[in-house]
């Protein structure tokens, strides 16, 4: 059995536990295309915070109270950037994980695209699931806002980490998606697929920009697999994170209905064939799709794999 996960960082991160426990148990293969809408260049460094996310999770090495970077993790660089009055303060690459940054960008700079580096870095982690980024190419997150004078864009994480998304917001854009290709194995490996399965990331800013890669969103809508996606919002709030904001930026409901009709049935020229809510959200309907109810609170690895088994089960 082959399992393509559409994912962001760690909510992504997460589920992709409980789903290779699942995989261990019945022999199948994975493949994450995560995210690449939130990485930026910071102090010369190539940061891709969903990719670690999931490589640092599914690798025993990241932090489980952040919820992003190393567990462990000592500060010194970062003092030391403040020291020098360094821009921009409000972002912190840990020690630990500075030496990420530092292998990926020298490999990016000698010319390797980014899934061959990703590849790279797990050879260390040994995720146990095959991890792609969405695209070798370069997709950006940008932000619309107010500012002084008129609306301005600014990437993601300042948005979000600078301003806590407490600023009058107008949309979002996916910057570089139209010119954007799909990385290296990943549209065969959703051709491939036996199931593709949506991950309770934010629907937003972490799998949006994975489908605005040319060419993904029809693989997955157009290929042979059945879809199934997880909601991210129980009983209308987000786990964690700012799913609420972004999805209140779109005008969509902050429920699991509202996420379901947002990615709408497949059927129905959306991204679906079912979707899995929590018992909290019983009786949401997603018009076209198949809606079954689970426990979703992914508070460890044999409850996210039953998890997935209940995902696995609607199609
Ligand atoms: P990010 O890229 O680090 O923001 O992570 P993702 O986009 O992959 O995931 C963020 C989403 O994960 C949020 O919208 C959360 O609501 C969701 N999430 C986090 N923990 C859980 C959980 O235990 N269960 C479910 N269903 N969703 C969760
Ligand atoms: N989030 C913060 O709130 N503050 C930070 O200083 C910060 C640094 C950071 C460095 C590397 C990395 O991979 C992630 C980091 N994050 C930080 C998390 C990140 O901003 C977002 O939570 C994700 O991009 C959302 O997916
Ligand atoms: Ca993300």
């Amino acid at each position: 059995m082959r399992i393509v996960v559409l994912t962001g960082g760690i909510g992504g991160a997460r589920f992709l536990l409980g789903v290779r426990a699942y995989a261990r148990e019945v022999g199948a293969e994975v493949t994450a295309v995560v995210n690449v809408g939130d990485d930026l260049l910071l102090h010369g460094l190539k940061v891709c915070p969903d990719l670690d996310s999931v490589m640092y999770t599914l690798g025993g090495g990241a932090d489980p109270e952040r919820g992003w970077g190393r567990v462990g993790e000592t500060w010194t660089v970062k003092a030391e950037l403040a020291a020098y009055g360094a821009e921009p303060s409000w972002f912190g690459l840990g020690d630990k994980d500075v030496a990420t940054h530092l292998v990926r960008t020298t490999m990016l700079n000698a010319g390797y695209p980014l899934s061959e580096v990703t590849q790279a870095l797990a050879t260390r982690w040994q995720p146990g699931v095959r991890l792609l980024p969405a695209t070798d190419d370069r997709l950006e997150t940008h932000v619309v806002v107010d500012g002084e004078q008129g609306q301005r864009a600014i990437h993601f994480q300042e948005w979000w980490v600078r301003h806590r998304a407490d600023i009058p917001t107008h949309r979002f854009v996916f910057v570089g998606a139209e010119s954007a290709k799909p990385a290296p194995g990943v549209l065969e490996a959703i051709a491939g697929a036996d199931v593709v399965l949506i991950a309770p990331s934010n629907p937003v800013v972490s799998v949006a920009p994975v489908l605005a890669v040319p060419g993904l969103r029809e693989a997955v809508t157009e290929g042979s697999a059945p879809v199934v996606g997880v909601s991210p919002i129980i009983g209308g709030a987000p786990v964690r994170g700012m799913a609420d904001r972004c999805l209140s930026v779109l005008g969509v409901e902050c429920s699991a209905a509202g996420v379901g009709r947002l990615y709408g049935a497949r059927s129905e020229g959306g991204l679906l064939d079912a979707w899995l809510v929590a018992p909290e959200d019983e009786g949401t309907v997603v018009p076209g799709t198949t809606v079954r109810s689970a426990p979703l609170r992914m508070t460890d690895e044999a409850a996210t794999a039953q998890m997935v088994r209940a995902a696995l089960e609607l199609v």
